[in-house]
This record gives C-alpha cells, structure tokens and sequence, in this order.
C-alpha cells in the first residue's frame, strides 16, 4: 500500500489528543494502558501494533457523544506509555499486566487495556479478582478460548478463558468456533463457571441479554476480543471467523450489563492493523469511548 494513503503524520501518543486538562492522570478517571503483546498468535501476526492504531485512529473522532448526548471526555483520560512487554515470555508479560491494573485501581483509576494478543487479559483479571472479590467476566469472542493447553503452552491466546476460569466465573458472548476438547470441557468441568451465549442462541432467542446479566455477578471486567464483531466490521484480527455480531447488538449488550452492573474495567484485544483499512481501528476506538461513555453517564 503507498504510504500516500495514511493521513496520520506521527504515531499519536494521546487517545483522542485529549489536553493537558482532561489527559493528566492525576485529574483522569480513566486510564489507558497499551499492551502492544504478540507472541502466541497462531494465525496473522501483527496484534502487537493494535494499541497505536486505536491511539491514531481515535483522534479522528467526535469528542461528543451523539448517542449519550454528552463529552465523555470530560471524566479525563489519560494515555499511559506502552508497557515493555515485546522481549517478555507470557508469565512475565501477565505479571507484569497484573502489577500495572494493580497500580492503578490503587490510584483510583479506571483502566482500559489495548492489546496485543487476548493473553494480556489475564494479568488484568488477576489483578481486578485482587480488588474486587466477587468480579465475573463478560467475555465478548468468536473462539471460546478454552483449551487448557495450546502449541505447547498454558498461556497461548486460546487458552485465555480457561485461565479466567481458573479465577472466577466467565459469560461468553458471541462464540461461534470451538475445538471437541472444549466442548467436552463446556459439557463437564466447567462446572457452571462458564456460561456461552453463542451465536446460535443470539440467533434464537430475543432474551439473550438477559441471559448475559443474569450470569454476571455486581462487578464487571469486560474483555472483547474484537473478532466478535462481524468480519465485515472488523476483518483486522488475528483470527477471523465470519458470521460475527453486529456493532449495535453489542452496543445494546454493552448499555444493558453497565445500566444493571457495576463495569469496573474492560479490554479491547486482537486488534490486528490492516495498512490502508482504517475501519477496524476506528471502530475499536470508537467502542471504547462509547463503553466509557456508558460507563460515566451522568458522572462527569
Ligand atoms: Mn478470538
């Protein structure tokens, strides 16, 4: 692609080129946390450059929220320095993760994560299960991510749910791909620590959303791997599976769990650039202030 057609002079380092104002952390009540992670992915490599796509696509965009009739921004959010995670083995890198959210739910912060490959999530649940004993995921997929082992490690992208299963109840939403092994798993050993609400069901019944919010405890950390969607809306993934959900069926998803939950922090995952396709990235960092938006209605 010619470089002609990227309109972007230098990598952005502030999402939505917020000032000074409504960007330092100490006056933020969100902060964004980039982990640009891409070891274990199995099919296009490249998520490591998601979570600058998502800062450069975001300044792009509206500051008003035309839906929530509001300027989000206004909470503040700050944009931290990617974490050094490129040279780290997935323990080291989810430690890591682990002791950043840590940090700053301590501050009072709430933390948005950009991956990177969906191993990142895990380091962020460990640390939100630290702080808020009864959290459950809500955990937006095409793959149900629950192997419990995969090319040879524990820790690979596709076994991330498993992990969190590990740590606490799981809602997946959106599945439409998953391997006999964790069939059988969803079958036995789950034990009723995971609930799917695939496609099928989405398909099928009116009421899925409720069967979402049902399954979720008070506290929320929500982690979208951004194949979910459709590949239509989003065909820059790592893995892309087709027949994904729409943009406002997740919407909807999304402004019910945070109306009858608490969200106390989220992730957007798999974010893998296409040069010259800009719709992915936009898309990914317009979701995130809409999920902010929904977040902090009324509490600028
Ligand atoms: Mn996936």
């Amino acid at each position: 692609m010619d470089e002609k057609y990227i309109i972007t002079p230098t990598p952005a380092k502030n999402y939505m080129g917020l000032d000074e104002e409504y960007s330092s952390f100490k006056k933020s009540k969100a902060a964004i946390m980039q982990v640009p992670y891409d070891r274990t992915t199995t099919y296009v490599h490249g998520t490591f450059r998601g979570p600058q796509a998502i800062i450069d696509a975001s300044r792009y965009m509206e500051l008003f929220d035309d839906e929530l009739n509001q300027e989000t921004y206004r909470i503040g959010i700050h944009t931290m320095e990617p974490l050094e995670v490129e040279k780290l083995s997935s323990e080291e890198m989810i430690e890591k993760v682990r002791a950043s959210i840590a940090e700053l739910l301590k501050s009072n912060k709430f933390p948005v994560l950009l991956g990177g490959e969906h191993s990142v999530s895990i380091g962020a649940v460990k640390a939100f299960k630290d702080a808020y004993p009864n959290i459950s995921v809500l955990h937006l997929d095409a793959h149900c991510d629950l192997r419990n082992e995969y090319f040879g490690s524990k820790l690979n992208h596709g076994c991330v749910a498993r992990r969190i299963s590990e740590i606490c109840p799981l809602v997946q939403v959106g599945t439409r791909s998953m391997s006999k092994e964790e069939k059988d798993f969803l079958g036995s050993q789950a034990n009723g620590k995971v609930k799917m609400i695939n496609v099928y069901d989405i398909l099928d019944n009116p009421m899925w959303k409720d069967t979402v919010t049902k399954n979720l405890s008070e506290n929320v950390y929500v982690s979208i791997d951004l194949d979910v969607f459709d590949i239509s809306l989003v065909p820059a993934v790592g893995t892309p599976e087709p027949g994904g959900i729409g943009w406002y069926e997740t919407l909807d998803l999304l402004r019910d769990v945070s109306k009858d939950k608490k969200i106390v922090g989220f992730d957007v995952v798999e974010l893998c650039p296409i040069q010259g396709q800009a719709a992915s990235d936009f898309l990914a960092a317009k979701l995130i202030y809409r999920l902010l938006g929904y977040v902090f209605t009324g509490k600028k």
